[in-house]
């Protein structure tokens, strides 16, 4: 029997790429995201090496969150890892010039979307036991300020301390809480920031080296498959050609 991935937001980026890295060493996977046409392509690609079910999910609907994990097919249901990561920034401008929607529709994806998906897997994770994890993508983000940040980084410090929260009340369960934090990140994620800016898109990643989708899909799958006994809190990692920069003051 394969161990089985519940991967969020597989149509993209992180979430894709952890598919395929997941794909590669023999996990069944559950693919969910918004994209069908997405999702069926990438069954199309590894369902020849393993088990795929793909669901079309939007995170933010408790309802549907409840029912796909309800109807998850014989081989799927035992689920091993939940791979919290589908999630969105909008609006990097000023937090004084962002217009309402975009704050919501932050927390209802990041916050809301998140705790829906943990809540309906709790059980099954549970049941599986020793070696299982729950894997959410906060983001540097939730730990550092920085201009434009806003809500966004305020929803990834949900993630972070939601984590920690979750492995005190699972203690004892064998199931393991994580926080995975990347920092900057070649992905859609500009151009969806931007929306579909994707001239912006290109010039924040040009002429520097930004982490990979693939680089954090290892992160995620080493996290996942440590010994039962180890778990990792919260991984940061960032480009090495990423740091902090100094206070803003103003002055007159
Ligand atoms: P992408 O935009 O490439 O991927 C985002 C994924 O989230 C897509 O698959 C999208 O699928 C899914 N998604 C968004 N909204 C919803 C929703 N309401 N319901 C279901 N799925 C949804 O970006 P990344 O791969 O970079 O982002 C993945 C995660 O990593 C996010 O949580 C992001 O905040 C975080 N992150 C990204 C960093 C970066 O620099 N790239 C750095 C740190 C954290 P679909 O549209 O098909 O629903
Ligand atoms: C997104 C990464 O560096 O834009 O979470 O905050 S960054």
């Amino acid at each position: 029997m394969n161990d089985v991935v519940f991967i969020t937001g597989a149509t993209s980026g992180f979430g894709r790429a952890t598919a395929r890295r997941f794909a590669e060493a023999g996990w069944a996977l559950v693919l969910t995201g918004r994209r069908q046409e997405r999702l069926e392509a990438l069954k199309q690609e590894l369902s020849a090496k393993v088990p795929v079910h793909i669901a079309t999910l939007d995170v933010r609907d408790a309802e549907a969150v409840k029912q796909v994990v309800a109807e998850l097919p014989a081989g799927f249901r035992e689920v091993k890892a939940l791979i919290n990561n589908a999630g969105l920034a909008l609006a990097p401008e000023p937090a004084q010039k962002v217009g309402l929607n975009d704050w919501h529709t932050m927390i209802d994806t990041n916050v809301t979307g998140l705790v829906n998906v943990t809540h309906a897997l709790l059980p099954r994770l549970i049941e599986t036991g020793k070696g299982a994890s729950i894997i959410s993508i906060g983001s540097v983000a939730g730990h550092w300020p920085y201009p434009g940040g806003h809500v966004y980084g305020a929803t990834k410090a949900f993630v972070e301390q939601f984590s920690y929260n979750l492995r005190c009340d699972l203690l004892g369960t064998g199931v393991r809480v994580t926080d995975i934090a990347p920092g900057m990140a070649e992905t859609e994620f500009t151009l969806v920031r931007t929306k579909g800016n994707q001239e912006a898109s290109d010039k924040l990643y040009r002429g520097t080296t930004p982490l990979t989708a693939e680089d954090i899909a290892e992160q995620i799958y080493y996290v996942a498959t440590l010994p039962d006994h180890i778990n990792i809190n919260r991984l940061e990692v960032m480009p090495t050609r990423q740091a902090w920069s100094p206070f803003n003051i103003d002055r007159d």
